[in-house]
């Protein structure tokens, strides 16, 4: 049985999304951002990233984890990647090319996406939108992504997925990294393709699912 660590505001969304896709069974433990706690090392506090019975598991104290059969792996979308290889039917790689495609486009995620997106979010969520220096630094952020969307967008427009015309997991890994980008939905506008696969990944039930609970979680 799987055991993910996690709460649903955090990257564990990601793995969560997808065994929701694929209604698996898991085993659920929410741990929590320590800095998100006021005393994290309190007796009291909840099971945290750095509570040491979590230290164990992952040493370097960061949300998801993923256990299964004394497998550890403690980076989100190679949980994903795993998950999808292993038995993800459909949403995983049928072939050798369709593997390193999804690897490809995982990477394009990680590498070119999630940073500037994630400025993007944090910027805006701290209210830096109505600031100078906040605007300066949402525009550096978007500039960065233009390059990567447009890729994106040409690939999207021809083929409307990422890899083998269908939803799989490198649509899956993307579409949570763009995710932050949304905070800014001028610029998801200037690539149309991408904003209508975006909306597509993001009404699939398995979505709905992991967004309704968390919502349902405190901020
Ligand atoms: N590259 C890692 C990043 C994991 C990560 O930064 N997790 C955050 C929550 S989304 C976390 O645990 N932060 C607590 C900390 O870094 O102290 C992944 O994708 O799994």
């Amino acid at each position: 049985m799987i055991t993910l660590y996690g709460v649903f505001r955090s990257r564990a969304s990601r793995p969560i999304w997808l065994l929701y896709e694929l209604d698996l069974p898991f085993i659920h433990v929410p741990v929590i951002q320590a800095y998100r706690l006021p005393q994290a090392s309190a007796p009291d506090a909840p099971l945290n990233t750095a509570s040491p019975e979590f230290l164990r598991v992952n040493p370097l104290g960061q949300i998801p984890a993923f256990v299964e059969d004394g497998l550890v792996l403690t980076e989100s979308l190679a949980i994903t990647n795993h998950i999808a290889r292993t038995r993800g039917g459909a949403l995983g790689p049928q072939d050798a090319a369709e593997a390193a495609l999804i690897d490809q486009w995982t990477l394009l995620a990680v590498t070119a996406i999630e940073a500037p997106a994630l400025e993007i979010m944090l910027v805006t969520n701290a209210g830096g939108d109505g600031t100078p220096e906040g605007q300066a630094a949402i525009a550096i952020a978007a500039e960065r992504l233009r390059r990567p969307l447009q890729r994106l967008e040409t690939h999207l427009k021809a083929h409307g997925h990422l890899v083998g015309g269908r939803f799989t997991v490198a649509d899956l890994n993307l579409a949570e990294c763009l995710r932050y980008a949304q905070a800014h939905p001028a610029l998801i506008g200037e690539f149309p393709a991408v904003e209508s696969w975006l909306k597509a990944c993001q009404v699939r039930p398995a979505f709905q699912r992991m967004w309704a609970a968390r919502m349902a979680e405190p901020a």
